[in-house]
């Protein structure tokens, strides 16, 4: 079966995939994977396995904080504080653009224009596969928990919202 070429966010992605050395490859859909309940029905997973890229504001810094959680789980923004030393606030989708070069919807877990301070959400490291956004709210790739830890370099803590 012969594969249209990639979007140009997702090729990007591609690319930052291809550089880490990892084997690892996007897929669109024709279907929305835009949510990580749209992702989940796309690809025929569980939300649990959607790795979503939740992009915040630090505060005092002011710098970008990527933070990779399970779709199944909600992030407290008091424990990333308490980790990072800095009150995160909710990032406007301008300022996710700028920092990621990606919109919301397809913000991809690696390959941003300035590279941010990551978190990863343990709960993902229990499970086998995992799948992340791509660049666009149609393009996925499946990888490991020990890929994701890999591409970001993040550190892995209890992020959830009880
Ligand atoms: N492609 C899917 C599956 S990986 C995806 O990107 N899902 S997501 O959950 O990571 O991205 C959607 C997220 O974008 C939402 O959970 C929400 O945190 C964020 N978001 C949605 N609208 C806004 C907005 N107006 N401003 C800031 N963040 C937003």
């Amino acid at each position: 079966m012969s594969e249209a070429p990639l979007k140009d966010s997702a090729r990007r992605v591609q690319a930052a995939l291809d550089a880490q050395g990892l084997a690892l490859k996007v897929r669109e859909f024709p279907a929305s994977t835009r949510t990580s309940e749209e992702a989940a029905a796309a690809v025929g997973c569980a939300v649990a396995q959607i790795a979503k890229s939740l992009i915040f504001r630090a505060r005092d810094s002011g710098r970008p904080v990527l933070i990779i959680a399970s779709g199944a789980n909600r992030v407290d923004e008091k424990k990333v504080a308490t980790i990072l030393g800095e009150k995160i606030e909710r990032a406007d989708p301008e300022f996710v653009r700028a920092k990621t070069g990606y919109a919301i919807g397809g913000i991809p877990p690696v390959g941003h224009l300035e590279p941010p301070v990551t978190l990863l959400d343990q709960d993902l490291f229990q499970l086998e596969v995992i799948w992340a956004a791509a660049g666009t709210p149609n393009a996925v790739f499946q990888l490991t928990p020990a890929d994701l830890k890999a591409l970001t370099g993040g550190q892995v803590a209890d992020l959830r919202k009880a």
